[in-house]
């Protein structure tokens, strides 16, 4: 596994990618003897060979709802892929060759040629390793895959396989989204010289309408006697600014700067350069190149308020997920536009990765189309005492979890340092920060992140309570969930507006920061109807949503509140439960992406908090 930089491939003169995305042969091992595939070498042929229930499973994709088979979608434990391929003949002498996966749910193990070369732990980030070594060139090659789904209390997110009284394992989880897993996002081989980039950091230092100046850092790995050329593009690829250097950093002037605004702040939001970063060797010809867009904003915060390019900021926006029909959390280009041309035309200028990071593309897009991504780690609903796991011998807090938890914060931040469009880490959704140790775990989650990046703000989303919460003094930015009217009060409209406000007032009070409401909602059925107004109707939905609104108006005329995001942007699978009718509902579009009421009721709301800008 390669520990350095995690860029994403991309091509330049000196780059090829090709992709490994298609049909993989897919078998799901059978719990009597799940460790058979490892026993038997199964990495050293082709599952074919060695299993008559091979199946053809697409990737990028979830595997659980593909096919009809109930103990597929359910399935606790390992799965194996393979496939083959060809590398060209002439890749044995551009340098290295790399092997990519966007994402494995939830734990990979990766072998070429019958040959391990990567061990990966945690689900929705990158890993990647060098495999020029491995490699047949010009000939055919094999690639199998391990991929294991199991949640414990010491993964991220966590979760317990229970075994059930027929000998089934289940997979239990106290967070509501389906566990969807496989190979869910696109798997790349590429090329790079031997003497290449690793990594590339780039930062704002200072900006004035008149002048920006931004800072570089290029990590090299190869022979070092290289020098640098810098080159700054504009979107339309007109030439702006270029530096050459002996140097692996510096800093570049850019005069009248256009910046990165977000959606609607700003007639041409999302603005992006280009920079193009060049090694070349000591005759001056190009050993690499790697060309990274940047978009040029600043973020300030106080206790009062959050600033983007000195500009107070008001975030509307919900709470997602990677979720469709058929391909579960599998990266689908078709739904990643479809999700943007709805964000677009309801008018949100931001939403939160609920709850783990998106594909690599999604973000993309969230850079050139200016909506602030409030950016969430993978660990949803941390335990820290026995309280969950009274039946097990040890307790849900380990140092292996705290880890991991760590890991996953690296590995993002390496990930997404460079987008404007990120504005904020949530380091955990609705951890059980009321138990003991939260406080000294979120105290070292929250240090471990400063120690990788200071330009932006720290939140934690909580479902605790003002003061009862022990991790809250160490975040920059207070967030808060609260199912007013449906977990608790349900049925209770009445009673919405000035609960929200009493609670947005009390988190402010008692920790001089500024707040915003992560989650509000109800389910709603679509195509139910009732009046007056009942629980699960549309009309409910609606009607909820507009107690909030009164409250937020009411709570931004008073500085500190920063931010509202509804609970979902559309509907999404979770396990079997009788709260659920095939799955939750809260979105305010449909799971396959048409509006509900509450999302023309939305769209109002959007769209005049963005005539105020
Ligand atoms: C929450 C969770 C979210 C759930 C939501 C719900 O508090 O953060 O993941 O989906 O409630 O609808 O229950």
């Amino acid at each position: 596994l390669h520990q350095g930089g995690i860029l994403f491939p991309r091509e330049s003169e000196t780059r090829q990618v090709l992709t490994l995305d298609g049909l993989w042969n897919f078998v799901v091992m059978n719990n009597s003897n799940p460790f058979q595939g490892f026993k038997h070498h199964w990495h050293k042929k082709s599952l074919k060979e060695v299993d008559a229930n091979v199946q053809l499973m697409p990737v990028p994709s979830s595997y659980n709802d593909i096919t009809t088979d109930w103990t597929i979608r359910d399935h606790v434990g390992l799965v194996w892929y393979d496939r083959t391929f060809f590398v060209p003949k002439f890749w044995s002498e551009v340098g290295r060759v790399w092997l990519r996966f966007e994402s494995v749910c939830y734990a990979a193990q990766v072998w070429i040629n019958g040959q391990q070369i990567m061990v990966h732990e945690i689900g929705h980030l990158p890993f990647l390793a060098e495999i020029t070594a491995y490699l047949k060139y010009g000939l055919e090659n094999r690639i199998t895959v391990s991929v294991d789904n199991t949640l414990l209390p010491d993964t991220v997110p966590q979760g317990l396989v229970a075994e059930l009284r027929n000998g089934r394992l289940q997979q239990t989880y106290t967070f509501d989204f389906f566990n969807y897993a496989g190979i869910d996002r696109p798997v790349k081989l590429y090329t790079t010289p031997k003497t290449y980039i690793d990594d590339v950091t780039v930062l704002t230092v200072h900006v004035r309408p008149e002048l920006a100046i931004i800072q570089y850092n290029i990590s090299v790995v190869g022979d070092y006697n290289v020098s640098y050329r810098i080159t700054l593009t504009d979107n339309k690829n007109n030439f702006v600014t270029d530096a050459e250097s002996r140097l692996s950093f510096g800093t570049l002037r850019i005069e009248n700067p256009k910046l990165w605004w977000p959606y609607l702040m700003d007639p041409e939001p999302g603005y992006l350069y280009s920079l193009e970063f060049e090694l070349l060797d000591t005759f001056g010809d190009l050993v690499d190149k790697y060309i990274q867009p940047f978009g040029i904003r600043t973020l300030t915060w106080t206790n009062k308020t959050f600033l983007i390019n000195d500009k107070p900021l008001y975030m509307h926006g919900f709470g997602r997920h990677e979720d469709s029909d058929i391909r579960g959390k599998g990266f689908d280009l078709p739904l990643i536009i479809r999700d943007y041309n709805l964000i677009r035309w309801i008018g949100a200028n931001a939403y939160r990765t609920s709850h783990y990071p998106y594909a690599e593309e999604i973000m993309d897009l969230a850079d050139q189309m200016g909506i602030m991504i409030i950016n969430e780690c993978p660990s949803v609903n941390t335990m820290f005492d026995s309280q969950r796991f009274f039946f097990l011998p040890f307790s849900g807090y380990s140092d292996s979890l705290l880890q991991k938890h760590k890991q996953s914060l690296t590995d993002l931040i390496k990930r997404d340092k460079n987008r404007p469009s990120v504005i904020m880490w949530s380091v955990a959704n609705e951890p059980r920060t009321q138990q003991d140790p939260a406080g000294s775990y979120f105290k070292q989650v929250i240090q471990h992140v400063k120690s990788l990046d200071t330009t932006r703000p720290t939140t934690i989303v909580e479902s605790q309570t003002a003061g009862v919460t022990k991790a809250s003094d160490y975040v920059d930015i207070i967030s808060f969930n609260r199912y007013n009217a449906w977990y608790h009060d349900a049925g209770n409209l009445d009673l919405i507006t000035q609960n929200v406000i009493n609670e947005a007032m009390k988190w402010n009070l008692r920790y001089n920061k500024t707040v915003i409401m992560q989650e509000y909602g109800g389910d709603a059925m679509e195509g139910l109807h009732m009046l007056p107004t009942f629980i699960w109707s549309e009309e409910y939905q609606v009607k909820l949503m507009s107690k909030h609104f009164q409250a937020f108006d009411y709570l931004r005329s008073r500085g500190f509140f920063i931010g509202e995001f509804i609970w979902n942007f559309a509907d999404f699978k979770t396990p079997q439960d009788y709260t659920r009718v095939g799955g939750n509902k809260k979105g305010i579009f449909t799971r396959n992406r048409q509006p509900k009421a509450s999302a023309h009721h939305l769209r109002k709301r959007y769209w005049y908090l963005a005539r105020q800008y």
